[in-house]
């Protein structure tokens, strides 16, 4: 299991996509996890949007919901994301099968090591850099907080990244010490969803493989 290219569903930042059209291209494109972020829709709308997505990633890519356990365990989701302010992990760990998994968002080390401890199964450094896709995520996190997470959890916990990552700063992220990317814009607002997808993975193995 790779998290080497975590792409998040967002329908207002695409060209007139739905979560489902955006999964279906990004595995086509070679993603490897895809997660459901919407802030707005109905329950209803939500789980039929994750119904789909499930159907697309089976066998394919990972299939994480953002923030909603609801809509994760009725659509069968591999996992859930949660922020700072969402349910707890411990809470989550609760309601969910042993092989569920549990993603956090961390701005610091601290919050990156009590979110491992209390059971969370990767964590998402937030925001890398400052992003106009989540205006109020706040100042980047930087280069250094990535390094810092990484040397402060287990090596077999996967350390992504999100905010302001693209194909042009994926290189120092990942030196900085990310064993993956999380994007929306650098491929949900891109012209070709299946082809941006696809370039950044490559790029992604290649810096790898270095
Ligand atoms: N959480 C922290 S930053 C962010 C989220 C959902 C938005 C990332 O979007 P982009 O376009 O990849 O900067
Ligand atoms: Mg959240």
């Amino acid at each position: 299991m790779t998290y080497d290219l975590y792409v998040v569903t967002d329908e207002e930042l695409s060209n007139g996509h739905s979560h489902a059209e955006i999964a279906k291209l990004a595995v086509e494109g070679g993603a490897d996890v895809i997660q459901l972020r919407d802030k707005r829709m109905s329950a209803a709308d939500l789980f039929a949007e994750a119904e789909k997505i499930r159907a697309i990633t089976k066998d394919k890519a990972l299939f994480i919901v953002n923030d909603r356990i609801d809509i994760a365990l009725a659509s069968k989701a591999d996992g859930i994301h949660l922020g700072q302010s969402d349910l707890p992990v411990k809470a989550v760990r609760r309601l969910v099968p042993d092989d569920f998994i549990i993603g956090i968002s961390v701005g610091s080390v601290e919050e990156a090591v009590k979110g491992v401890l209390d059971g969370a199964d990767y964590v998402a450094v937030s925001p890398v850099f400052s992003t106009g896709s989540k205006p109020d995520a706040g100042e980047g996190r930087g280069l250094a907080c990535i390094s810092a997470v990484r040397k402060a959890v287990p090596k077999e916990i996967p350390v992504v990244g999100i905010g302001g990552i693209n194909s042009g700063n994926i290189s120092e992220v990942i030196a900085a010490g990310l064993d993956g990317i999380c994007v929306i814009s650098a491929v949900v607002s891109a012209p070709d969803i299946k082809k941006a997808a696809g370039d950044l993975r490559e790029k992604i193995r290649n810096i790898k493989n270095e």
